[in-house]
């Protein structure tokens, strides 16, 4: 669906709720990362960059205190009084929007009531980001009925907290960013030490190739702990090497110091994934898109083998894709489920043709095959 199309089908359901028009409709795209998983909150490197689907999210200030939710997606209807809000005041799919709001005020920005109903075409739980695009829909929304000037980058930060302390997951800052930052024809390299962040061009169609988001099928959360658990992994890893972050360490073969065998294959999955997409930077400043193959395809073994966080339906779409002809494929996101990336040539047919061989050996209902051009961040569409 066209993100106008998008945008008028939540205008119309904020109608038929509240029976009047929004004030405005706001979008936030969700991302792909090319490369660089599980190192935002080890302050390294990542290459990610904004989908042309999203989240959507139709709105009009309130007279009250009061946040009034809805979704599309999800059951029933929340209203969240704002004076008071806190963690743990709020769970389950509002937590998102209403942390946004919560953590738009703890920043002391003046945002009040709000009715919100929100909309996506985005897949669930298919590790392209939904819960960030969400946090990011609002934000711009609630930002912008209070009048607030508010910094992307800044946006970006409020955001996460919102998921960080209201929803409890301690996630890094790479979707947000992505989200809230992305641009057109680009892919952004993010210092998530410095928080720089640096558009990259990525055009894999003026090399005759294009980027093919494959849906696993298989379903992530990263409320369920085991990313959490990654990340204190990772925490002991630098503890271990001493160092404040696995980010202070360029030599992946540095990790073989750790004496514990687990934690050293974690810390060697983030500081050579962190290579990689320095790597992938310089080759796509020097219009090398073909070039990423490789390490698309190193980063999937890194993650499989060392990082541990790969599954099932995503090894065999990636082995199916790079036998077909793709450069290189890999996991994307928090990993467990979700998605898998391929580089491919512009007609892909060989390569869906071979992933969904691949599935339909196993015994497993077919994947979801999406194009991902790299496009615009959060906007208001209405
Ligand atoms: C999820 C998190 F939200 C990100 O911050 C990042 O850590 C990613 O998993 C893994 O690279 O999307």
């Amino acid at each position: 669906m066209s993100p106008a199309d998008l945008a008028d089908q939540a205008a119309g359901r904020f109608r038929a709720r509240h029976g009047t028009d929004p004030e405005g409709v706001w979008l936030a795209p969700g991302r792909v990362n090319l490369i660089g998983e599980h190192t935002d909150y080890n302050f390294g490197w990542v290459l990610p960059f904004a989908l042309d689907r999203g989240v959507v999210v139709a709105a009009r200030r309130r007279g009250d205190e009061l946040l009034d939710i809805c979704s599309a997606q999800s059951a029933g209807q929340v209203s969240v009084p704002l004076p008071g809000l806190g963690p743990g005041a709020v769970t389950g799919w509002a937590a998102y929007p209403a942390g946004v709001a919560w953590a738009l005020r703890e920043a002391g920005w003046h945002v009040g009531g709000a009715s919100l109903v929100i909309d996506s075409d985005l897949p669930q739980g298919a590790g392209l980001s939904s819960s960030a695009a969400i946090e990011c829909a609002v934000a711009v929304a609630l930002a912008e009925l209070a009048g607030a000037d508010v910094p992307r980058a800044e946006l970006a930060r409020l955001a996460r907290r919102a998921e960080n302390e209201m929803v409890g997951v301690p996630s890094g800052i790479m979707d947000q960013s992505a989200s809230l930052l992305g641009e057109a024809g680009h892919a952004l390299l993010l210092d998530c030490r410095s928080g720089q962040i640096t558009p990259v061009p990525f055009d894999p169609a003026a090399a005759g190739l294009a980027l093919l988001v494959i849906d696993t099928g298989a379903r992530h959360a990263l409320t369920d702990g085991r990313y959490a658990l990654r990340r204190r992994e990772c925490e002991q890893a630098a503890r271990v090497l001493g160092v404040p972050s696995l980010r202070d360490v360029t030599d992946p073969a540095r990790s073989a110091a750790i004496g514990d065998p687990v934690l050293a294959r974690r810390a060697r999955h983030v500081i050579s994934d962190d290579c990689r997409v320095l790597a992938a930077a310089d080759l796509l400043r020097s219009g090398d898109v073909a070039g990423l193959g490789p390490l698309l395809h190193a980063s999937h073994a890194s993650l499989r083998d060392d990082f541990e966080i790969s599954w099932p339906q995503a090894d065999v779409a990636a082995e199916a894709a790079e036998r077909a002809g793709a450069l290189g494929a890999r996991m994307v996101g928090g990993g467990f489920g979700g998605s898998v990336i391929a580089l491919v040539p512009a007609d892909d047919a060989a390569v869906r043709a071979a992933v969904l061989a691949g599935y339909a050996g196993q015994g497993w209902p077919p994947p979801a095959f999406l194009a991902a051009p790299p496009s615009a961040g959060a906007r208001r569409i209405l």
